[in-house]
């Protein structure tokens, strides 16, 4: 029989772009529910060509459903994901809240898939969009080679602070727009947009003109929660526990798909041949690696699209079976709403 799925969170950035896949993959659902806050309940949305009235989150929502997907704030998951999986909806949650959990899976379909079937909870979480952005790609090469450590320095869009990251850069940007003097003194980006703009930005620096090295909420040590959320994630989908990881995350005026520089260091020798081999086979991976005649990915070709893109790979001088590669993928497709999909496409084959 054909499962009905719950969008939870349905009018969001990632909300958005959910109801855009479900549309266009094969249909496999019974009724698809959408869901949001009580400030969008009642809104009229178009899935599967269909106008869809938006709900209010309450318990009720849940009756007769069999896979809610949650992409909603940590805080709100911490409170309805468990209402959903006790009134017996097989949750997968967007949200940081469960993801460490040991009875929780996190699953990246390319790389543990089998991970999915094992939630005693209920709970099966997507990971972080930055983590997702590598995954389909290291977990290919980890695969064949064996992946000892990661060294990453994250380049990430401000769609990944959800609609007002997008609609924050748009606003820097159109107030700083023709004005040649910017950018050439100290502070006076941020000066100009004090003068033409709110003080409310998801960012703790100006976006446009500019890169930020922040990206999360504040950790202990000085790290920022993005770059513990890129080890910890890690380790757990690629079930390395003792994966060394180190990760930079830095905000870039780019609207939507992460880029992350990736330094790999693998058990076995691998050449740049050897990665492209793997890469070329990788179903999910598309290889862009010519640079000789400008073949590279950068956001601005991939986004849109469900791809984890692939290039600069190169073997690096002074370190054994270590390579340098580069990665993009868009962090609201492949980066959460496709992967969130791609589980559910998993759970909803056992119906
Ligand atoms: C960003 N990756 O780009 C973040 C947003 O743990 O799912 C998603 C945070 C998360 O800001």
């Amino acid at each position: 029989s054909r499962p009905n799925l719950a969008l939870i969170g349905a009018t969001g950035a990632v909300g958005t772009v959910m109801r855009d896949i479900v549309s266009s993959r094969d249909d496999v659902w019974g009724e698809v529910r959408l869901v949001a806050s009580p400030r969008s309940a009642g809104k009229v949305l178009r899935v599967r060509g269909e106008d869809v009235v938006v709900r209010a989150l309450a318990p009720e929502v849940f009756d007769g459903i069999d896979i809610a997907i949650f992409d909603v704030p940590d805080e709100v998951s911490a409170e309805w994901v468990p209402i959903a999986a006790e009134r017996g909806a097989i949750v997968i949650d967007k949200s940081g809240t469960f993801r460490m959990d040991p009875d929780v899976p996190l699953v990246v379909p390319e790389v543990n898939p089998h991970d999915a079937r094992q939630r005693p909870r209920n709970i099966i979480s997507t990971p972080n969009c930055t983590t997702l952005s590598m995954m389909a790609a290291m977990g290919a090469l980890h695969a064949e080679y064996g992946l000892q450590e990661l060294v990453v320095a994250s380049y990430q869009a401000v769609s990944g602070a959800g609609v007002a990251g997008s609609a924050r850069l748009y606003d820097e940007v159109e107030a700083l727009a023709g004005d040649r003097s910017i950018g050439q003194a100290a502070g006076d980006v941020r000066k100009a947009l004090a003068n033409k703009l709110p003080d409310d930005s998801p960012f703790p620096a100006p976006v446009a003109f500019n890169v930020v090295p922040w990206a999360g909420s504040y950790k202990d040590g000085g790290w920022a929660s993005e770059e513990l959320k890129l080890r910890n994630e890690s380790r757990k989908i690629l079930g390395i526990p003792g994966l060394k990881v180190s990760a930079t995350c830095v905000r870039v005026p780019v609207i939507t798909t992460h880029s992350l520089a990736v330094h790999a260091r693998f058990e076995r020798e691998i050449t740049v041949a050897d990665a492209h081999r793997v890469l070329e086979a990788a179903p999910t991976v598309v290889l862009m690696d010519d640079p000789a005649n400008g073949v590279f990915p950068t956001p601005a070709d991939v986004v849109g699209t469900d791809p984890t893109y692939v290039g600069r790979v190169r073997q690096a001088v002074d370190f054994p079976n270590t390579l340098d590669l580069f990665v993009c993928g868009d962090n609201l497709r492949k980066g959460a709403a496709l992967n969130a999909a791609e589980i559910a496409e998993l759970v909803a084959a056992e119906f």
